[in-house]
């Protein structure tokens, strides 16, 4: 298969790279963490998104070492910003299901953050809410020894699958981010406005904050304040972009 070989072939040149989006608070104090999103600079891959190559990556075993790299790349480049006078800026990585589900991710997170010698709070994991759903006993245990470690938990694309309240509740999460597909029409739609407003109300019961997703308009951003979601991330505030420029991003004169 032809994106399987363009994946062996990346990860042999390392052509691999991530860029990074932020993620702000609503309230106006600026930057909370950047969000890493895997690229492939210049190979095969380099027209198409994760969201096409990950699956691929997830079926050939592959996302074992693309996995590792991710971690690995995203720790160095906190410590790499850190140590280039930069605020520290926690980082947010993607998980893949097939990565957690190995049993040994916590060991791997601890090593790859004693590596460079950061504490798990500069470490955010974005898990799908059907990877948390599912198998919740095992899932709870995983999560556990990542929390342990001060790693923060975020929920993505919350919305798209099926949360139990009681799991919401009980399993050590910080976040959830709210699917952009129920952002994208506010804040004119009625339904989604209703909707959106209710997870952020339920988040805040249950003790979790809120991110919203692909926010792109400044009626969107005053409306998902106006309810009370606590950050956002999108092209509104910035779009992803390597990590160069990320940090010209971030010292940019107000
Ligand atoms: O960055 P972009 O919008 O193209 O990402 C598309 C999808 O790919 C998103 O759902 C995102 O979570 C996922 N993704 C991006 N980078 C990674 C990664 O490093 N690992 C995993 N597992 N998924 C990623
Ligand atoms: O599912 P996840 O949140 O990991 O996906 C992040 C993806 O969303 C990134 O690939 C990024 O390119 C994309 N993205 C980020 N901000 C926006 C936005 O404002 N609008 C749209 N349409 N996509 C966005
Ligand atoms: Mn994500
Ligand atoms: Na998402």
């Amino acid at each position: 298969n032809a994106v399987e070989r363009a994946l062996r072939a990346a990860l042999d040149a390392g052509s691999f790279e991530l860029h990074f989006q932020p993620q702000a608070w609503l309230d106006g104090r600026g930057v909370v963490r950047a969000e890493a999103l895997l690229r492939d600079r210049g190979g095969l891959l380099a027209g198409l998104s994760p969201a096409e190559f990950i699956p691929v990556a997830e079926e050939c075993g592959l996302i074992e070492p693309l996995g590792e790299w991710v971690l690995a790349e995203a720790c160095r480049q906190a410590r790499a910003w850190a140590d280039s006078g930069l605020p520290l800026l926690p980082i947010a990585i993607n998980l893949s299901p097939v990565q957690f589900r190995r049993g040994d991710i916590a060991e791997r997170v601890a090593q790859a953050l004693a590596k460079v010698g950061l504490g798990g709070e500069w470490l955010e994991i974005e898990m799908t809410e059907s990877l948390v759903m599912r198998d919740i006993d095992s899932t709870a245990h995983t999560l556990h020894q990542l929390k342990a470690l001060g790693v923060r938990l975020a929920i993505d694309d919350f919305g798209t699958s099926y949360s139990s309240l009681s799991s919401l509740r009980h399993l050590p999460l910080d976040r959830l981010k709210i699917d952009r597909s129920f952002v994208r029409a506010l804040p004119g739609a009625a339904a989604d406005a209703g909707l959106v407003q209710a997870i952020v109300d339920m988040a805040r019961a249950l003790g979790l904050q809120t991110v919203a997703e692909g926010v792109e308009t400044r009626e969107q951003h005053d409306f998902l304040r106006a309810i009370g979601c606590n950050q956002y991330q999108g092209y509104w505030l910035a779009p992803p972009c390597d990590a160069t420029a990320f940090a010209r991003w971030l010292d940019r004169p107000a």
